[in-house]
């Protein structure tokens, strides 16, 4: 029976999922977790990362991410023993955004490792830059002024790349090492995003970039999936030159290298392109079928649906990103999620379940009264100043103010997300919140669709196993449809259905909650 390997490379750990696959056997038969700062604290990252004097300069270690690398596959090679040899392909995918530089000697270096030394150790002349810029970086609103200016407006951008400019994305982040490292600039003979990084350093040979994570950049045309020459133009001179090629996200990209084979006894298995770890995310919660939608319940809460056209958000607040289906993938991130929830839940001194009480004891549309529970600065929509505004509310009553935290994060998900699913499907939900029924209930009530809890550790990791399976099948002539492929990991356990007199209350407060949102919006904008 083939077995698939999965892998992730988050902001935190790097994990590692091996999944045993053929008709009715379906099973995960190991998976592992390396976080950085435990395993590897010679780097000195915390949460994985380093951030700089200013706040706002956040970076990580491409070493260290390839030290991971070399511990994972030996730990999975070990685990599972003589059975290393059916591992048939392998895909993982990359926190997003995050750039690798490489110097031209990389391409020499890699081909020739050496099996009988760790991987790390072989790296020096590799990197034209030691720190790459993360996701978590903040400090590209200079470069990301002059980009959108550059190529006619944030509209043109976002028309084209998905995204208006982001400080985290990846053309920013390059134009800004170009500003500002002139030696490390002069050195890059290649930029990689962290997975395809990964994806090379298994081939020992350059590895494209999926059109998934190569979205996440600003620099590629969505609709076409190739580099969008303007985009190009504005960040880096000559920029195409030092750019991988673009690959749709199934591509077999090649296969383990001999260094892998020789120094953990892995096989010659396909290495398909790894991608971002949101569209990796959006298979291992089961959305193969454009239309649905799946919301993670985290301390930010984030809304994907999967999409058959690249339509940007009007707001500009969403991304538009590919999708491992060759189909297209928006996604809207709220940062006050588990964040917001436990401030209320604290501040009343409940647990869990008096927070589920609270909303047991509530009625839908809790009175008429609202909150829109900013207890920090938001992303969508966008506001600067993190307090919680709230209409007809009496601050003292918990159960009311669980209530309305609940409602205001629900109304304000289904407004802000309307614009990649007009004609929403079931949602996929998942994340610590998504155990709590109640809060499903008023999801479901307020979407009006039925929600299905999706019960699943690592989705981005599953993902990339699911991934490498599709694409294998497909190499060997097998083509299966995603349905078959995900089927048995990504089932939902639990369902939620919408209740109509419910969903009539919510139909009316969310014209209330879109006018409150308005004007605490317009009163940001006017301070700030
Ligand atoms: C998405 C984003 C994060 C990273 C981290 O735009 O910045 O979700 O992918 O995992």
């Amino acid at each position: 029976m083939p077995i698939y390997l999965g892998l992730d490379c988050g902001t935190q750990s790097l994990n590692a999922v091996a999944l045993e696959m053929r008709g009715e056997v379906r099973r995960v038969r190991y998976q592992v977790s390396l976080p950085f700062d435990e395993t590897f604290p010679d780097y000195g990252t915390e949460s994985g990362v380093f951030v700089g004097k200013d706040p706002l300069v956040v970076t990580s270690s491409p070493r260290m991410w390839a030290e991971a690398l070399d511990m994972i596959l030996g730990q999975v090679a070990t685990a599972l023993g003589p059975d290393v040899s059916k591992v048939a392909a392998i895909s993982g995918s990359g926190q997003q955004h995050g750039s690798v530089f490489l110097t031209a000697a990389a391409a020499g270096i890699l081909r020739e490792m050496d099996p009988t030394r760790p991987l790390v150790a072989q790296l020096d002349g590799a990197l034209a830059l030691e720190r790459s810029p993360v996701w978590m970086d903040g400090s590209t609103g200079p470069q990301c002024v002059m980009i959108t200016s550059a190529v006619g407006g944030a509209e043109e951008l976002a028309t084209h790349t998905g995204s208006r400019a982001f400080e985290r994305f990846t053309g920013p982040q390059i134009r800004k090492v170009r500003e500002t490292e002139p030696t490390a600039w002069a050195a890059t003979d290649r930029i990689h995003l962290v997975s395809s990084y990964l994806a090379t350093l298994l081939l020992g040979a350059e590895s494209p970039i999926d059109a998934g994570d190569g979205s996440g950049m600003n620099l590629l045309d969505l609709g076409r999936g190739t580099w969008w020459q303007p985009a190009l133009d504005a960040t880096a001179p000559r920029l195409r030159s030092r750019l991988p090629r673009v690959v749709p996200s199934d591509t077999v990209v090649g296969r383990l290298s001999r260094y892998w084979r020789a120094r953990h006894g892995l096989p010659a298995a396909r290495v398909v392109a790894w991608t971002g770890d949101n569209p990796s995310s959006l298979i291992g919660l089961g959305l193969v079928r454009p239309g649905t939608t799946a919301v993670s319940l985290g301390t930010s809460d984030t809304v994907f649906t999967l999409m058959s056209e690249p339509t940007p958000d009007p707001s500009g607040a969403g991304h538009v990103f590919g999708a491992p289906t060759g189909d297209f993938m928006s996604l809207v991130c709220f940062r006050n999620g588990s964040l917001a929830r436990e401030r209320v839940r604290d501040a009343f001194d409940l647990d869990w379940e008096g927070f589920s009480q609270a909303l047991r004891d509530t009625p839908p549309g809790n009175g008429g009264a609202l909150m829109l529970p900013w207890f920090e600065a938001e992303i969508t929509p966008p506001v600067s100043r993190g307090r919680p505004r709230t209409r007809g509310l009496d601050l003292g009553d918990a159960a009311a103010s669980v209530r309305a935290c609940v409602e205001g994060q629900m109304l304000a998900m289904k407004r802000h997300s309307a614009w990649a699913a007009p004609a929403a499907g079931p949602i996929h939900v998942t994340g610590g919140a998504a155990g709590n029924p109640e809060i499903l209930q008023v999801m479901a009530d307020v979407f009006e669709v039925p929600v299905m809890r999706v019960d699943v550790t690592n989705a981005a990791c599953l993902g990339a196993a699911l991934r490498a399976a599709h694409a294998d099948l497909a190499a060997d002539g097998l083509a299966a449809d995603w349905d078959t492929v995900v089927s048995g990991f990504t089932d939902p356990v639990a369902e939620v259905r919408p209740r109509p007199e419910a969903s009539a209350v919510y139909r009316e407060m969310a014209r209330r909650h879109a006018e409150l949102e308005r004007r605490a919006v317009g009163k940001d904008l006017a301070l700030s």
